[in-house]
């Protein structure tokens, strides 16, 4: 991987020489979630031996076996970071750690407790770390499409492809946690302690991803809103009927697994330079919950597919965009789609869950 750090720039100090007493490493939290998942699997791929994963549950055995360490801890517990702190030289952070938008509704308090208060600890984190090895800390940070906020149906449909700098007005707990901690990273890399005698520039490389929904053949989400289409895919090839819970012409943006990975890390490792914002789109389709169906049952002819909407998650997904303008990500840093809906299923899904499953392993049906 690239590596394009700066070193951040002390007012009349020069950076003290490179730490060699601790590892330098990177930090993954919400490591044993879906993109967790994706992500250590691709950085373990790219060589990378230097991987500390924190996650609130124990990480599967196969991930855990890629990193150098795994912590079962809450990003919230201040005290369990600074240990990782003071033991490691952290100069890259993949924060994934976060309570998705279904179950962040029923605990609102708790999910801006994980998402924000939880995030703002990180960000405090890789400040100490940049001001205590004295290189920049880059710092990943998937936001989402529940960042935005369309205000009816027809809003939505009138508004089509919108940019990063449209319709912010969300209307979960979630997506307003996401929006703020985009607003906090860019706090932090560019403007953090403006006005102290001692500031320090450039401590953080605040780079993030508003995901659109995500289609993993290996895992099956938990507690998302854009759960109805991985739901319906996995359902489908257990054999098993599914309702699905938005009305079939409900359409979102999504994009597989592995072109959210590998999203990240071209972000990731992009020239700085070349940035011209923190928060990017990515998507790759946009297909209806009813195309999605018909897509999966012509490979899973026979499949149960019906339709039963729950209002209160048909609201939310109503308010989220029927697609993304990912101009800015194409034209900063080469983002391109690897699927449509047809190849996302004929080239990487239904091929990847029947290998998991006659392998014995593969996602489990929701
Ligand atoms: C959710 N999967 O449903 C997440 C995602 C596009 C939404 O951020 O909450």
């Amino acid at each position: 991987m690239a590596d394009h750090r700066t070193t951040p720039s002390r007012t009349g100090a020069h950076a003290p020489p490179h730490d060699s007493v601790r590892q330098s490493v990177i930090l993954v939290t919400g490591a044993g979630g879906e993109v967790g998942h994706g992500l250590i699997s691709s950085l373990n791929d790219a060589g990378c031996d230097n991987i500390i994963a924190v996650d609130i549950h124990p990480i599967e055995i196969e991930q855990a076996s890629m990193c150098r360490e795994c912590h079962v801890g809450d990003i919230c517990d201040t005290t369990m970071l600074q240990r990782l702190l003071a033991r490691c030289e952290i100069t890259e952070i993949h924060h994934l750690a976060a309570l998705l938008s279904s179950q962040s509704e029923f605990t609102p308090e708790l999910a801006h407790e994980v998402n924000v208060n939880g995030t703002l600890n990180l960000f405090r984190l890789a400040a100490e770390q940049a001001r205590s090895h004295g290189r920049c800390v880059k710092f990943l940070y998937p936001s989402s499409i529940a960042a935005y906020g369309l205000p009816s149906l027809a809003a939505k449909q009138a508004a089509g492809r919108v940019s990063e700098d449209q319709w912010a007005r969300p209307i979960t707990m979630y997506g307003c946690n996401k929006l703020y901690c985009e607003q906090i990273g860019r706090y932090y890399a560019r403007h953090y302690r403006q006005l102290a005698r001692d500031r320090i520039e450039g401590l953080i490389d605040f780079r993030c991803l508003r995901y659109p929904g995500l289609i993993s053949s290996e895992t099956t989400p938990e507690g998302g809103t854009s759960d109805f289409v991985p739901e319906m895919l996995h359902a489908a090839a257990h054999g098993r009927p599914y309702t699905c819970f938005v009305r079939s012409d409900t359409r979102i943006p999504f994009m597989t697994m592995p072109e959210a990975i590998a999203s990240l890390l071209t972000l990731a490792s992009a020239d700085a330079s070349s940035l011209t914002r923190c928060v990017y789109n990515v998507a790759s389709f946009s297909p209806t919950a009813g195309e999605f169906a018909a897509a999966v049952l012509a490979f899973f002819p026979g499949t149960e597919i019906t339709f039963t909407e729950d209002p209160g998650r048909q609201v939310v997904v109503d308010s989220w965009p029927e697609d993304v303008d990912t101009g800015a990500a194409e034209r900063d840093w080469g983002f391109q789609p690897i699927h449509d809906l047809r190849s996302a299923l004929q080239d990487y899904c239904v091929p990847r869950i029947r290998r998991g499953m006659s392998e014995g392993g593969g996602a489990p049906a929701p």
